[in-house]
């Protein structure tokens, strides 16, 4: 493996137009944040850019949404998303804004190199245009059918349900989400990266070169590879954003993922303007990306290829961890449905308890598949984990030092066994906690860090200190003595992951920040004999079931509300059929609707959408075949009262007579429910 003289991680610039949630966290800032401390301690030379992309169509919704400016809007949320991090502790060397002075002039002269240099394609095209609103309509303002999963509201430059990445020209039934309406066409010119120039290079760049890169980010690349690559267009007619450098260029902006990641660039020289060139432009230096499933394309093909066209020395990412996403207690986040657990709300519901969040979003993160987050978990996690492993170790020895040896660290008077071969473990832990993070396996390496103190609790549930100082002091003087090792070696596994109790449990052990180095996990020399140390304290207090409680209902109730403005948007999306012709009151009057009550039911073989029903019609007892196993099981139909067009002329289904038909009503999506009798009636009653 290559040695690198320093490393310039990148977190992916979340969007200004609303505050971060944990799926952020979960997929980008915590684990790059963990593996920045992690190189800091290492001692390694480390610079952690991030900040926020306050451009594109995102932004400009938004603003209307709220009805304020871009402006107003970046600006309430860049300072949001700023505070709540800095509250949790991600450990940006930067963290500012692609609206900077520096950003602005970075991004413009960016492209103005590749420009001059003839590195773009100029294309005139016809693009769909809002005629009401007088614009073109970029990304997310053109909304249609998803080609490829059918979701309805899909956006022009991504679905957000599958995840697949789009262009306004795929979209089924596209519509402008400024008026609703069904857009034109106009033609417009534009300038293009042509990625297709840069397919043989990035093949062999990435196919063959990065195998190493984990498997679905890999994946993704090999797919659109082999799927060919188009010239992307790099500008748009909007009217937030950068100037298209050009003459003849008015009222074009550079598309907001060709200013976004040149925005990493930007940070840098902002913060260090006058050595920045070593961490983009040596080959000594390790770039890693840190994002989301969702921005695979923009870090692995387009940004790549943008550097490389730029040449002059840019170095390319040695990797780019991608993580998939997080649900929450089962459903899809969602910034638009409000399902979400809010950074800033969670640092107001649980002040103090960072760590706790930190911890099992690490855990529990979306590393090689998605996953779910939910409130019993985190508490558990909490109570089981933090609190009775790690906190519980810590304490007992603590507390004993204080019992037995006035808070002064014990001499080791009388070694046993078992205390070198516990001290022996460490490590192996540590060097599987190292391994784990230099290959960007977080969750692994949290485990292993749990471990540790696992050890430490089963040495002194093994040893009982407690019990030996009723007969041997020595003895005890040695099991604390290797316990508080243990604490030591513990602040220190832990501090990438969770720095605030790491830094609490230095203070309970009267330590130094400065013993926070990897290197001194096993060493001996951290505790020396007689060392004073702090005042017991709890590392982790045990969370309560009203505070899961009430945030599971604060849940329960998005979801209602949810439900219930979906089914009013899709009733209010599709009208009613229209009216049959007229039917006379002698033709209605044939029809014999009676009230009766399945009593059996089952699937009729070899079809997916046939039940048999056994009824009661109060007149006789018979066999329906209905076509409803598609929205009721045979366990859900048995006991049902229904509505049956009794005398309807006997059919054969499927061998099977059917005499009459159930009563059901078509939903908006097509879905068919049962009409039910609002109470209990007798079988046989005549509807009508
Ligand atoms: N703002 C997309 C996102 O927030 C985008 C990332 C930019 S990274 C250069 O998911
Ligand atoms: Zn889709």
């Amino acid at each position: 493996m290559k040695e690198y003289k320093r490393y310039l991680v990148t977190s992916a610039l979340p969007y200004a137009n609303g505050p971060v949630h944990i799926g952020h966290l979960a997929g980008v800032y915590v684990p790059a944040d963990i593996y920045v401390r992690y190189l800091r301690m290492c001692g390694r030379d480390v610079f952690f850019v991030g900040g926020s992309d306050e451009h594109g169509v995102p932004i400009t919704i938004q603003a209307r949404k709220q009805g304020c400016s871009p402006q107003d809007i970046v600006d309430k949320y860049h300072k949001l998303i700023k505070e709540s991090f800095a509250e949790l502790g991600i450990s940006f060397d930067i963290y500012s804004r692609t609206t900077s002075k520096t950003h602005y002039k970075t991004a413009s002269e960016f492209f103005r190199k590749l420009y001059d240099e003839g590195k773009f394609v100029e294309r005139e095209s016809e693009q769909y245009y809002d005629e009401e609103a007088g614009q073109f309509l970029a990304d997310r303002y053109i909304v249609g059918t998803c080609p490829k999963c059918g979701n309805e509201r899909a956006y022009g430059d991504q679905c957000e349900k599958c995840g697949c990445t789009l262009s306004p020209d795929e979209l089924i039934n596209p519509h402008s989400a400024l008026s609703g309406k069904p857009p034109v066409k106009r033609r417009t010119k534009h300038w293009y990266l042509p990625l297709n120039e840069y397919e043989p290079w990035l093949r062999q760049w990435i196919l063959e070169e990065h195998k190493e890169w984990k498997v679905n980010v890999y994946g993704q690349c090999k797919s659109w590879l082999d799927g060919g690559l188009q010239p992307r267009a790099v500008s748009r007619d909007l009217d937030w954003g950068i100037p298209v450098p050009v003459e003849g260029a008015e009222g074009k902006v550079l598309y907001v993922w060709f200013d976004a990641p040149i925005g990493y660039i930007s940070n840098t020289i902002e913060a260090r303007p006058d050595d920045w060139e070593k961490y983009w432009k040596s080959p000594d230096t390790k770039m890693v990306h840190f994002i989301g499933k969702d921005n695979i394309v923009f870090h692995c093909i387009v940004f790549p290829c943008m550097l490389k066209a730029y040449g002059d020395g840019y170095i390319l990412p040695d990797n780019v961890p991608a993580n998939e996403f997080l649900n929450l207690e089962g459903d899809k986040l969602s910034t638009s449905r409000n399902w979400a657990i809010w950074l800033h709300e969670y640092l107001r519901d649980f002040p103090g308890k960072q760590d706790v969040l930190r911890y099992v979003l690490c855990a529990n993160a979306p590393e090689t598949k998605d996953n779910d987050f939910t409130w019993k978990d985190f508490q558990t996690r909490n109570n089981s984990e933090l609190v009775a492993i790690y906190g519980n170790f810590v304490n007992r020895a603590v507390v004993l030092t204080h019992k037995y040896f006035e808070g002064k660290v014990p001499t080791d008077l009388k070694p046993e066994a078992i205390d070198s071969e516990t001290l022996a473990q460490v490590p192996a832990i540590k060097a599987a906690i190292t391994d784990a993070l230099e290959h960007y396996r977080f969750r692994e390496a949290l485990k292993e860090a749990m471990n540790l103190a696992r050890l430490g609790n089963k040495y002194l549930t093994d040893t009982e200190p407690w019990k030996v100082a009723k007969t041997d002091m020595d003895r005890t003087a040695s099991i604390l003595n290797v316990s508080l090792k243990l604490c030591a070696d513990l602040a220190i596994a832990f501090a990438p992951f969770i720095p605030f109790s790491s830094d609490k449990l230095l203070k309970i052990l009267n330590l130094p920040e400065d013993v926070l180095k990897w290197d001194n996990i096993g060493q001996d020399s951290l505790l020396p004999e007689g060392h004073q140390i702090g005042k017991a304290e709890l590392l982790f207090e045990k969370i309560e079931d009203e505070a899961i409680n009430a945030q599971m209902e604060r849940l329960e109730k998005i979801r209602e509300a949810n439900a219930k403005a979906e089914a009013a948007a899709a009733s209010a999306e599709a009208p009613a059929e229209p009216q049959k012709p007229e039917c006379t009151f002698d033709e209605f009057g044939k029809m014999d609707i009676r009230t009766a009550t399945v009593l059996e039911a089952e699937r009729v073989p070899k079809t997916d959408k046939l039940l048999k029903l056994t009824i009661d019609t109060g007149i006789d007892k018979r066999v329906i075949v209905s076509g409803i196993a598609e929205y009721y099981t045979p366990e859900e139909m048995v006991g049902k009262q229904i509505c049956i067009l009794a005398n309807l002329a006997p059919r054969k289904i499927r061998g099977i007579e059917s005499k009459g038909m159930i009563l059901m009503a078509k939903q908006p999506d097509g879905k068919m429910r049962i009409v039910a009798p609002e109470e209990k009636l007798v079988n046989g009653a005549v509807v009508g």
